[in-house]
C-alpha cells in the first residue's frame, strides 16, 4: 500500500515462485521457468524468488546465461507495513482547529509529527474531549492551543515488525487505531485494529519442495497457490484446491520445461539454460540414479535452444561448486542438511559435492567435531555427511553417533568415523534406504 519499507520484502499484488531454503541450482531454475511460463499465461504479475543466497552453481549457470538472480525474500510473514495506510499527518505546531475539523469530517485518528517526520503521536476523541473542556474553561478564548498540547501517545509499532509477533498486545490493547513508524522513527502510517488482524498474505508457487518447514520462513501464513516438485509428500493443508504437480523425476526443471514444450511463446535462451542447469546439476549430468528418460529427453531440447553440449556445459557446472577447501565446517554440513526419522531416532544427513575425494583428510577432524557438536546440540540419535564426488560418482560418509551403532555400519571404514559409500551418490535413493534398513535392524 505505502512506502519505500516494503522494497525488501513481498507485495500482495504480486504471486512469487520461490524454491526451498538454501536453494541450489533446482531451485533456482525451477522458479525462473515456473515463472516465465506464468507470465506468459496468466494475468496476475510474477516474479520468481529465492529463500536464500545463490550457491556456486546457479551463479555460474546465471553468469553463462546472463539471467538475473531470482529476487530474495527473506521472510513472507505480513509485517505492519503490508496494512498501514498513509493518513496525512498535521504539525505539531499547528493549530488544534486543523486536526479537529478533519476528525469533524470522520477521520478517526489524526498522527501528530515534528518537523522532519518524526512521530509524536495521534489526536483522537480524548484530545476532542480536552479541547472541548479547555474552550468550555476559558470561554473568553485566550490562548488557542496547537496540536502538540493535545497530542495523545499510542500503541506505535515498527513498518517491519511482523503482525504476528504483536498480536497477543495488539488484541489485549483497548484502543481501535495504531500509528506505524519507520526505522528511524518517523511517522509511516495508521492501521485500523480490524486490518491488522486480517493482514493480505504473500502468495506464493512452491517449486522443488512443498514442505513447509523447508519453505521460505512465513510461509505458514501465506497462501500456496501452486506446487511443482519431485520430492517426497509433506505438505500442509490448503484452504482450496491448487494445482499440485509432484512426480518422480530427476529435477523440478524437467517438470517445468516439459510443460514449456507445449507452450505457444518461444522459450527464451536464458530460461532454456538455467532450466538444463538445473537437471544437470539435480541428475548429476543423467548419471544419478534418480535419472528418468524424461529428464534426458526434455535435457536435449533445452540444450538446443541454450545453444551448448549438454555433457560438456555439465561437467563445467558440476565443477564449479566449491568442494571442501575455503568453507567453514558450518557452512559445509548446514548448506545441504535434511532431518529425517529412522528407527524412532532423529537422524541428519548433510550431502556436499566434491571433485576429488582426497580433499577430505584435511578437513576430516574439523568435520567431525562440528558434526559431535551437531549431534549433542540437536538431541540426534545419528548425523553425517556424504562426501558425493560427482566426476568419478563415489562417496565417502563421515558419521558421528554412539560407539554401537557405528560399529554396525555395514559400509567399509576408512578411517575413524569415516566409511566407504562405493558407488552411491543419491541421497534419497541409496543412503536414505540403506540408512533406514541398517537402523532398524540395531
Ligand atoms: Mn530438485
Amino acid at each position: 500500500m505505502v512506502g519505500s519499507e516494503r522494497d525488501d520484502t513481498w507485495d500482495a499484488a504480486t504471486t512469487y515462485v520461490i524454491g526451498h531454503q538454501r536453494p541450489d541450482m533446482d531451485a533456482i531454475g525451477s522458479a525462473i521457468g515456473k515463472a516465465w511460463l506464468m507470465q506468459n499465461l496468466a494475468s496476475d504479475h510474477v516474479v520468481p524468488a529465492r529463500a536464500g543466497q545463490v550457491g556456486s552453481q546457479a551463479r555460474f549457470a546465471l553468469d553463462r546465461f546472463e539471467v538475473a538472480s531470482p529476487r530474495l525474500l527473506a521472510n513472507v510473514s505480513p509485517t505492519f507495513s503490508h496494512v498501514a495506510f498513509r493518513q496525512e499527518p498535521v504539525d505539531a505546531e499547528s493549530p488544534l482547529s486543523d486536526a479537529l475539523l478533519r476528525m469533524a469530517s470522520g477521520e478517526r485518528i489524526i498522527p501528530v509529527i515534528r518537523k522532519g517526520g518524526k512521530l509524536l503521536g495521534g489526536l483522537g476523541s480524548l484530545a476532542l474531549a480536552r479541547a472541548y473542556a479547555h474552550l468550555a474553561r476559558h470561554l473568553e478564548g485566550t490562548s488557542v492551543p496547537n496540536c502538540e498540547r493535545l497530542v495523545e501517545t499510542m500503541p506505535t509499532y515498527q513498518a517491519r515488525d511482523h503482525i504476528l509477533d504483536h498480536r497477543n498486545a495488539l488484541l489485549r490493547s483497548e484502543g481501535d487505531d495504531f500509528l506505524i513508524v519507520n526505522s528511524a522513527d518517523k511517522y509511516f502510517g495508521t492501521v485500523t485494529r480490524r486490518q491488522v488482524l486480517n493482514p493480505p498474505k504473500a502468495k506464493l508457487v512452491l517449486v522443488d519442495h512443498n514442505e513447509i518447514t523447508q519453505a521460505v520462513p512465513g510461509a505458514e501464513e501465506a497462501e500456496i497457490v501452486a506446487v511443482v516438485d519431485h520430492h517426497r509428500l509433506g505438505n500442509a493443508m490448503t484452504s482450496s484446491p491448487i494445482p499440485f504437480i509432484v512426480e518422480p523425476v530427476g529435477s523440478t526443471c524437467t517438470l517445468i520445461s516439459e510443460a514449456c514444450q507445449w507452450h505457444p511463446y518461444r522459450l527464451p535462451r536464458g530460461v532454456a539454460g538455467v532450466m538444463l542447469s538445473g537437471i544437470l546439476s539435480d541428475t548429476l549430468v543423467f548419471k544419478s540414479p534418480t535419472t528418468t528418460d524424461r529428464d534426458r529427453n526434455v535435457a536435449q531440447w533445452l540444450a538446443n535452444i541454450a545453444q551448448v553440449d549438454q555433457n560438456a556445459y555439465g561437467r563445467e557446472l558440476i565443477e564449479s561448486s566449491p568442494g571442501l577447501s575455503d568453507r567453514s565446517a558450518a557452512d559445509i554440513l548446514d548448506t545441504d542438511r535434511k532431518s529425517y526419522e529412522m528407527a524412532a531416532r532423529n537422524v541428519s544427513i548433510a550431502q556436499i559435492e566434491v571433485t576429488d575425494l582426497n580433499e577430505i583428510p584435511s578437513r576430516r577432524q574439523d568435520l567431525l567435531e562440528a558434526l559431535r557438536d551437531r549431534l549433542e546440540k540437536e538431541q540426534l540419535g545419528f548425523i553425517c555427511l556424504m562426501i558425493t564426488d560427482v566426476i568419478s560418482l563415489k562417496s565417502h560418509l563421515l558419521c558421528q553417533a554412539d560407539i554401537v551403532t557405528l560399529g554396525q555400519l555395514p559400509f567399509p571404514r576408512v578411517d575413524d568415523h569415516e566409511y566407504e559409500l562405493g558407488g552411491m551418490v543419491s541421497r534419497k535413493k541409496q543412503l536414505v534406504p540403506a540408512l533406514q534398513s541398517v537402523l532398524e535392524e540395531i
